[in-house]
């Protein structure tokens, strides 16, 4: 069978986008595909950024204990809407920004929290990647969070068919190398941009637009969902 791949955005929780999110696994639910990759920052870490921030919001304890719950129900109804699928989970900038400034500070500390966040992002039968360069390859296309922010300069340095996310801004490019087509294809964003730890980038957040990827027989698209 020809794989359907359903490209999961940055969701950050628990800072998500409850219709979003939920109207993503309905997608799951009506496209029956083959792979659902999540294509990391799915958790936000508000409370571990080097930026200013407010810690009145929320505790470390409280952000982290409830975007794991939220994460948990996340995977737990994804396959429950696809029971075959192969799940995924790529890291983003987001999901490593604990480990960072641990690395920073105390490199000797590395293998401690290295075990953390395997535990924290680890799910019953989804394959989690290591570290945010990790590439996920299925068939001739990467999976990678990204870290380039226009569309397009992915597939440029990897010359080839790429997925990513971090730019939250979903589409697909396309274009002739040596007579074959390479695309990139961005998922856009499943998080809620009021919420204030999404309160960053002004001038780019207007452009954000919430949906999913999906690579099919068809190609790749990115298939917009209203805020
Ligand atoms: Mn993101």
């Amino acid at each position: 069978m020809a794989n359907k791949i359903l490209c999961v955005p940055d969701i950050h929780f628990p800072f998500e986008n409850k219709k979003v999110v939920n109207k993503i696994i309905e997608a799951i639910k009506l496209q029956q595909p083959t792979h659902v990759v999540q294509m990391g920052d799915l958790i936000d870490q508000y409370s571990f950024s080097r930026y200013d921030k407010n810690l009145e919001l929320t505790s470390p304890r409280q952000e982290i204990g409830k975007a794991r719950n939220l994460a948990e129900e996340f995977w737990m109804k994804v396959q429950k809407a696809a029971p075959k699928a192969k799940c995924y989970q790529l890291l983003g900038n987001h999901d490593v920004r604990l480990s960072k400034r641990i690395a920073d500070k105390v490199p000797e500390a590395n293998y401690i929290i290295a075990g953390y966040i395997k535990e924290l992002y680890s799910f019953p039968n989804v394959t989690t990647m290591n570290s945010t360069k990790d590439i996920l390859q299925l068939g001739d296309v990467k999976f990678i969070h990204g870290y380039l922010s226009k569309l397009g300069d992915h597939m440029a340095y990897f010359s080839g068919k790429v997925v990513v996310g971090h730019s939250h801004v979903g589409g697909a490019v396309f274009k002739q190398l040596n007579h074959k087509t390479i695309w990139e294809l961005n998922s856009g964003y499943a998080a809620n941009e009021k919420a204030l730890p999404l309160q960053y980038g002004e001038t780019s957040r207007k452009k954000w637009t919430t949906g999913y990827g999906l690579i099919d027989s068809d190609g790749p698209r990115f298939i917009p969902i209203a805020k």
